[in-house]
């Protein structure tokens, strides 16, 4: 869940991208979906996005124990110039 004062800067993510999470929820509401909930075996994720790009930054694993972890979106490939430009670009607009 986002910090509730916490502004969203564009520099602060990782440069690989998550989910879309714009059909998902509304975390804290400020009426604009921000985190989608996943399983990735026995844990349960909720990708959250942080600089209102419209796809997860930051994942929080919740395991079956009820331990809980906070990972950053995994790259499968390096983003390429244009996939980074257009994600600072959207942050921006
Ligand atoms: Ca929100
Ligand atoms: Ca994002």
């Amino acid at each position: 869940m986002l910090p509730p004062d916490r502004a969203r800067r564009p520099a602060d993510v990782p440069d690989c991208a998550g989910p879309d999470v714009t059909a998902g929820l509304d975390s804290d509401a400020d009426g604009t979906p921000d985190s989608v909930f996943a399983d990735d075996g026995e844990d349960l994720l909720l990708h959250t996005d942080l600089d209102d790009d419209g796809l997860g930054d930051q994942i929080l694993r919740i395991g079956p124990d009820g331990g809980t972890s906070v990972e950053v979106e995994a790259c499968a490939e390096p983003p390429t110039l244009v996939a980074l430009l257009s994600r600072w670009w959207r942050g921006w607009s």
